[in-house]
């Protein structure tokens, strides 16, 4: 097991480097997406929240990420003394139209392809990716953790209609005027999985690289009125069996499998790692399941830690783990208090359980 920390696109720089070691972490999964672009509701200083405009704008959807960019970026981690394990999160402006089935979807598939290329050239192992049409939305902060320090939660199911020209809760298109984006069916979201995974796997084998499927976040059957993928343990196998490869394995997100209203999940750690299905793991600990739940500490929630780190280990999981999200403390800094918090606490607890 390996500790790792997630850096979102602001924070791609020398200092944050040299946090992310001094918190005793060896590798990076970094955000190209800029999350909090132009928009007034989503600051950076926290993980993206938003409201019901969602995050931010999309990116430049003729301008995708280059093999020289993705190579230098992973010079400059490198040459901090840190692996660069995964890149998280395809732009909305790449593959809106691949959620959506929209007009651009095979052109945008060509997009996919060519960034998986570029990624396995540069020598990145992973894309995390999350295929949701909503996205991370409906949720709500509030000072939930212990000693009234900031998180998030969710306070009830959230299906206010998706605007046309959103999607992945961004905006990919600010003139696409009135109106709503039609509800899907849950039956052409999975189909739009399948074609998604049939046009990159082969891709992804051939360029070295494992596509990690983010469970829907919350884990509700639909947000936006619009249906999730994965929101239960079992629709991860669901998601497997669409198009078998080593290739096609998850972001195994913990917070986000005990949000999850139906099964267990020490046997979800269980059979993700057991069969080799990890691709990294997102590490955060929250209390409650959908739609009433919270972010808490890591060392606070429904979640032992411990015992997850002990299975990871009986099962042989040698990948990365993040902290995902930490809730705020009240200091100077945060953000950077509450995630020293988190990985302080998961090294010391791989510590115990590696020399168990
Ligand atoms: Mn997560």
């Amino acid at each position: 097991m390996k500790l790792g920390f997630g850096l979102y696109r602001h924070q791609l720089d020398a200092d944050h480097f040299r946090f992310a070691r001094q918190c005793g972490c060896t590798h990076l999964v970094v955000h190209l997406v800029d999350y909090f672009r132009s928009s007034r509701s989503n600051r950076p200083g926290d993980q993206p929240v938003g409201d019901d405009s969602g995050w931010g704008l999309a990116g430049d959807p003729e301008r995708l990420w280059t093999f020289e960019e993705l190579r230098d970026l992973k010079r400059a981690i490198n040459d901090a003394g840190l692996e660069l394990e995964a890149i998280e999160n395809f732009d909305p402006a790449h593959w809106h139209d691949v959620l959506l089935d929209g007009p651009r979807k095979a052109a945008q598939l060509e997009n996919l392809k060519t960034i998986v290329r570029n990624v396995g050239r540069a020598g990145i192992p992973i894309i995390g990716y999350n295929f949701s049409i909503a996205g991370v939305a409906g949720r709500i902060k509030g000072t939930f953790a212990r000693g009234e320090a900031e998180a998030v939660g969710m306070d009830g199911p959230y299906d206010k209609p998706m605007p046309r020209g959103m999607a992945w809760n961004m905006v990919y298109d600010r003139e696409a005027g009135q109106g709503i984006e039609p509800p899907a069916t849950s039956e052409q979201l999975w189909s739009r999985a399948k074609d998604f995974l049939d046009s990159l796997i082969p891709v992804a084998e051939e360029a070295g690289v494992t596509l990690a499927a983010h469970p829907d976040d919350p884990p509700m059957p639909t947000v936006r009125g619009q249906p999730r993928l994965v929101y239960q343990p079992a629709l991860y196998d669901r998601l497997y069996r669409l198009r078998p490869s080593p290739r096609n394995a998850c972001e195994f997100c913990l917070g986000t499998l005990a949000e999850m209203t139906e099964g267990d999940v020490y046997e979800a750690v269980d059979a993700a790692s057991r069969t080799r299905r990890i691709g990294y793991v997102h590490c955060r600990n929250v209390r409650g399941k959908v739609p009433d739940y919270r972010e808490t500490f890591i060392d606070e929630g429904d979640i032992d830690v411990l015992r997850v780190l002990r299975i990871l280990k009986r099962n042989g999981y040698e990948g990365v783990i993040i902290p995902d999200h930490a809730p705020q403390m009240t200091c100077a800094a945060p953000w950077h208090a509450g995630m020293a918090y988190a990985l302080g606490y998961l090294r010391a607890a791989m510590q115990v359980v590696e020399s168990e």
